[in-house]
């Protein structure tokens, strides 16, 4: 039988309404949605790595500044979405502990090298363009925290994915070596991006309940669908081939249709045998471990600033 609360959380979700952190939900609603915005805030701290091994070497002191802006926007929207998480009854120390042991899932976007400034260009046209796709429809989400930390998250994720075409544009304006060097990286980013929409519906274990919660509007290959539909024309405006000589535009069924994702390359990066995941990790656990004087001090001003309070 269902509970008195069990109906109303029905009613809030049938009204397309949203659930706050004080309401009642269900066990797996909440623990669904710790596992993505979770997920999700990991993916934004280790994705300032990538970009982060540019800052030093950008082209130009604009370049410098914009880059550095984009990384640190990265930290903020990481920063948010763990307080989101947080208010699901998940510590922050416990969410940093799974994501230095290595037991926290990011998104595979994150575990393939940057070796070249075009990587820049590429990051922010392929990565932030199909983060825009996803995110855009989860600023719809039921969890009240969530949705609204997606509609500031995307407004300036449509900045990077337009700072990123522009060097994109630039570097295809430049010389043959410029252009070789664009070209290139959108060869190698292109197939990873189909990739950080998650696997096909068919291979997608969280898809169809949480479409039921309102918390995923589209399916997995819906959305990369629309990514796809996206990205050709730009493609043409930069002059730049996207590296899938099988896609072409189906009449019948209005829609690209493109050769087959490598997804055993996908389940490998999700296993932890990308290119560079475990130098990720061990750069965050690093970085996490450097910083514990300042946690301790931090501590420590704040024992001390209650105890001055109290006398
Ligand atoms: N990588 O049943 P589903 C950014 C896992 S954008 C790794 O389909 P779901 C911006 C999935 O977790 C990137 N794992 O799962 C930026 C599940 O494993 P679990 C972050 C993946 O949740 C740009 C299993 O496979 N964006 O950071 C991936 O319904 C530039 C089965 O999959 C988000 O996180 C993957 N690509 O759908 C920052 C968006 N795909 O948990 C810096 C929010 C799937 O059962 C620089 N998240 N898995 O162990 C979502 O929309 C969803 O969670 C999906 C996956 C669509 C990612």
């Amino acid at each position: 039988e269902t509970s008195a609360e069990q109906r109303r959380f029905d009613e809030i979700i049938a009204a397309d309404s949203r659930i706050e952190p004080r309401d009642w939900m269900p066990d797996a609603y909440r623990k669904t949605l710790i596992r993505q915005i979770s997920q999700h805030a990991h993916s934004e701290i280790i994705g300032m790595q990538p970009e982060g091994n540019w800052i030093t070497r950008a082209p130009s002191l604009k370049r410098k500044a914009i880059l550095m802006a984009k990384v640190q926007d990265e930290a903020g929207h990481g920063l948010y979405l763990y307080s989101a998480a947080q208010t699901l009854g998940i510590t922050r120390d416990e969410m940093t502990d799974q994501l230095i042991t290595g037991r926290a899932r990011y998104s595979s976007i994150f575990n393939y090298p940057t070796p070249t400034w075009a990587d820049m260009g590429a990051i922010g046209w392929l990565v932030d363009g199909a983060a825009i796709c996803n995110q855009v429809p989860l600023c719809r989400a039921s969890y009240g925290p969530y949705g609204r930390a997606m509609v500031r998250v995307c407004k300036e994720e449509s900045f990077h994915q337009r700072q990123g075409f522009e060097i994109l544009l630039t570097l295809m304006q430049g010389t043959d070596a410029q252009r070789r060097m664009a070209q290139d990286a959108v060869n190698r980013w292109y197939w990873p991006s189909l990739m950080m929409f998650g696997p096909p519906d068919g291979d997608s274990p969280n898809s169809a309940q949480s479409m039921v919660w309102n918390i995923k509007r589209f399916s997995n290959d819906e959305l990369r669908q629309r990514f796809i539909g996206m990205l050709v024309p730009q493609a043409e405006v930069l002059g730049v081939t996207l590296p899938d000589p099988e896609l072409r535009f189906d009449e019948e069924a209005q829609q690209y249709v493109g050769g087959e994702i490598d997804w055993t390359e996908f389940f490998e990066v999700l296993a932890g045998r990308g290119p560079m995941n475990a130098e990720r990790v061990r750069a965050r656990r690093e970085a996490h471990e450097d910083g514990a004087w300042v946690r301790e001090a931090a501590a420590e001003y704040a024992r001390k600033t209650t105890l001055r309070q109290a006398q």
